[in-house]
């Protein structure tokens, strides 16, 4: 009986939500029609990405974003799906995207007071070779009903509402945190439902990987390159870590996720702040991970506690394992000494 239980008590995103909507019962729903506009999204772009390769979706689109990557169709496919998914939800005001130089403020009429910052496509350089990538989102409540400015996008990530990834792969694999706790929901194609199959996801405390571009080993500061020379020649006896890199970030984020280790992007001498985005790359992967029990560290205070300046702006990233990521705390504040 429990078995068919299993398979006939379906618990889609959308009921998921709504249970979580009672439990606030000032709320009026705004959030649920948001989070049902991403969802939207993220099915739209699920079968664009399939069918990359065979609608010749892949390619150059010619123009490049304002991290001066050349931008792939699916990149400009994505950005456009979600820009017009979150504005149609009637609940945004301020839309922070990697692929725009600026914020688009929502027209009044259409405006509600939600801010959303997204990666509408992270890691689409793997696109053409058929590895993972993802759409990264948080979510804001505006400070209180003003004419938005761009202020009110600058907030510290402690002050997310709600954050998470969808990444399409082998499945396309919705993960989100509303505050309380982590949940997974895979996409069933022939429902076209995101059904939860990985309910309060916790990471282990401590874990047998770490996740790090190598290559960019001569530029790290100490602390960087004690802690990876400890993953790989440990001297408490315990066995080396194996190194795992996809070089996708919601990839190599949802492995550490469910199997535990490191995830890092340090800075280094070429790039002081590293590579990943505060707003929409680094600030909703902390959140997640502080949900899942893990930690999230920029080599100087806790990631969420972070306030941004500008909207693209990046910082080093150490996010994991509890017990992992105190190691690398450790290093780096015997450093600062
Ligand atoms: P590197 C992909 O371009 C991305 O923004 C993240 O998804 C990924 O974690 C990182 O860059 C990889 O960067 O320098 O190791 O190739």
């Amino acid at each position: 009986h429990s078995a068919d239980a299993h398979r006939t008590d379906l618990m889609t995103i959308t009921r998921f939500v709504l249970n979580e909507q009672s439990k606030h019962p000032e709320s009026r729903g705004d959030f649920t029609i948001l989070l049902n506009n991403i969802v939207l999204g993220c099915k739209f772009v699920c079968s664009a990405v399939n069918k990359a390769g065979l609608a010749k979706l892949i390619g150059l689109a010619g123009e490049t974003n304002v991290q001066g990557e050349e931008q792939k169709k699916l990149d400009v496919l994505s950005n456009e799906v979600f820009c017009k998914a979150l504005i149609s939800s009637g609940r945004t005001c301020i839309l922070v995207s990697e692929e725009d130089d600026d914020a688009i403020f929502v027209e009044p009429k259409q405006r509600g007071k939600y801010c959303v910052v997204f990666d509408p496509l992270d890691g689409s350089s793997n696109i053409d070779c058929g590895v993972s990538i993802g759409t990264i989102f948080g979510i804001y409540m505006m400070k209180d009903n003003h004419e938005p400015v761009i202020e009110d996008a600058l907030q510290p990530g402690k002050n997310m509402l709600a954050a998470g990834y969808c990444m399409y792969g082998s499945s396309c694999t919705f993960v989100i945190t509303t505050g309380s706790g982590v949940n997974g929901f895979t996409l069933d194609p022939s429902l076209g439902e995101f059904i939860l199959t990985h309910p309060d996801i916790k990471i282990p405390k401590k874990g047998k990987i770490y996740s790090v571009n190598e290559g960019n080993a001569k530029n790290w500061d100490g602390p960087t390159a004690a802690y990876v020379e400890k993953c790989k020649f440990p001297t408490d006896g315990s066995p080396a870590k194996s190194l795992r890199y996809i070089g996708s970030m919601v990839a190599d984020v949802h492995r550490t996720l469910l199997y535990g280790g490191t995830f890092l992007y340090p800075a280094d001498k070429k790039s002081p702040n590293g590579k990943l985005r505060v707003l929409y790359e680094v600030f909703p992967m902390s959140f997640l991970m502080e949900q899942a029990g893990g930690q999230a560290f920029t080599g100087k205070e806790r990631a969420l506690d972070l306030i941004p300046t500008k909207l693209h702006e990046r910082s080093p990233i150490f996010l994991g394992s509890y017990d992992d990521i105190e190691e690398i705390k450790a290093l780096y504040a015997a450093e600062a000494k």
